[in-house]
């Protein structure tokens, strides 16, 4: 391919909102749990290690203990574990894991962590040694099937939680799962939430090309083309052995048709279905069928840059939680020395009449 051909950079500018009435209620019931459990799972999508932080979870999982999981690996690049596992160390003093739920992928290191949280829980009072754990993530990075892989392993017994492709399986904060018998782990699934508001455009594109926004809210060909930018960015043409492409181009206009003529999705005048041709792709990519690939950029420069910001921002929220807590109590005093004021004013009254 001529590499004049190739865009140098994803133009896209439209916002995209999906934040549905049940992950408001959901990000609600998870606040209400939480005096419940002692420990947050907090699972991010391998293929968008970056992108998929919702920051919405940081005042949940900074008042517990706190494991951060990257599942599906088996679909992100092969070199992401080890890149995000040294920069999340460095920068942010954070611990991650890497998981396959499908395959039970370094799903007993899990256990083994839960199971330590839960031996050092026991008291003289409280003989038995047991915890609960709230698995929290963004939609469809694999929570339900993280618990299920964990329960597997712990217990040897089948699905609990229920799964499937689509975002928005989960709905609602369910009960307990018991992953391990002795000592006793207790899992609670929620349902995914979404970043409220993504501010960059390419960011929610990534976000949907995962699988965790519902494809027709942000158009599945516009999906489609940046997964075309990101495959000839990363000089992948494998596409035109899989769908029989002669030569690879960097314009959804002429890619789509030929993937509606490989797949045989025609409309009912026998034009190409776009539509069907973009959902196929999409499954494929989802699949693992178009190569192995991270979306976030993972330059050092760029690491360092977005996690160094992180650090800051998540010191300056804290730091204005603080100062939102002493404002408040400042206000509280002076409504009350106001009511005293006050009280004392109408007493002085009383005793001159
Ligand atoms: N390749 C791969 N697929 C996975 C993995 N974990 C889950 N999946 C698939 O991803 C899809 C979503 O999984 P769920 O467990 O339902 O995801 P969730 O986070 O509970 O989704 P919501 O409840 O909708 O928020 C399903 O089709 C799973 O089979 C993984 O590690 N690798
Ligand atoms: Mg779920």
């Amino acid at each position: 391919m001529n590499p004049l051909n190739v865009r140098k950079a994803f133009v896209y500018d439209k916002i995209i909102n999906w934040f549905p009435g049940h992950m408001a209620k959901g990000l609600r019931l998870i606040t209400e749990k939480l005096n419940t459990v002692q420990v947050i799972i907090e699972v991010r999508d391998a293929r968008i290690p970056l992108s998929s932080i919702n920051h919405k979870f940081e005042p949940i999982a900074q008042r517990k203990d706190r494991l951060i999981v990257y599942n599906k690996s088996d679909l992100a690049h092969p070199s992401t574990e080890a890149i995000i596992t040294k920069a999340f160390k460095e920068f942010k003093n954070q611990d991650v894991v890497f998981t396959n739920a499908n395959e039970d992928v370094n799903v007993k290191g899990i256990i083994k962590y839960l199971a330590k949280k839960a031996k050092a829980s026991g008291t003289a009072a409280n003989k038995e040694l047991s915890t609960t754990v709230m698995v929290v993530g963004m939609p469809n990075v694999g929570k339900s099937s993280l618990i299920n892989s964990l329960r597997r392993i712990g217990v040897k017994k089948g699905k609990a939680a229920p799964t499937g492709a689509i975002p928005g399986i989960t709905r609602t904060v369910a009960g307990t799962i018991k992953v391990l018998e002795s000592p006793k782990v207790y899992l609670i699934d929620t349902p995914g939430v979404m970043i409220p508001h993504i501010a960059d455009p390419v960011s929610a594109i990534k976000v949907a090309l995962t699988g965790a926004i519902s494809d027709h809210l942000s158009d599945e060909e516009v999906i489609a083309d940046y997964l075309l930018f990101q495959l000839n960015q990363e000089k992948d043409y494998s596409y035109m052995k899989l769908f029989n492409i002669k030569e690879p181009t960097d314009d959804i206009r002429v890619f789509l048709p030929q993937v509606a003529k490989y797949i045989g999705a025609l409309k009912k005048g026998g034009e190409y279905n776009l539509e069907a041709a973009a959902q196929f792709l999409l499954k494929q990519y989802r699949l693992g069928k178009l190569g192995h690939w991270t979306l976030d950029d993972l330059s050092p420069e760029h690491l360092e840059q977005f996690l160094t910001k992180e650090a800051e921002e998540s010191v300056s929220r804290r730091q204005q939680k603080k100062s939102d807590k002493l404002e408040e109590r400042r206000i509280q005093r002076q409504i009350k020395q106001r009511n005293w004021e006050e009280r004392e004013r109408a007493h002085s009254i009383d005793a001159k009449l």
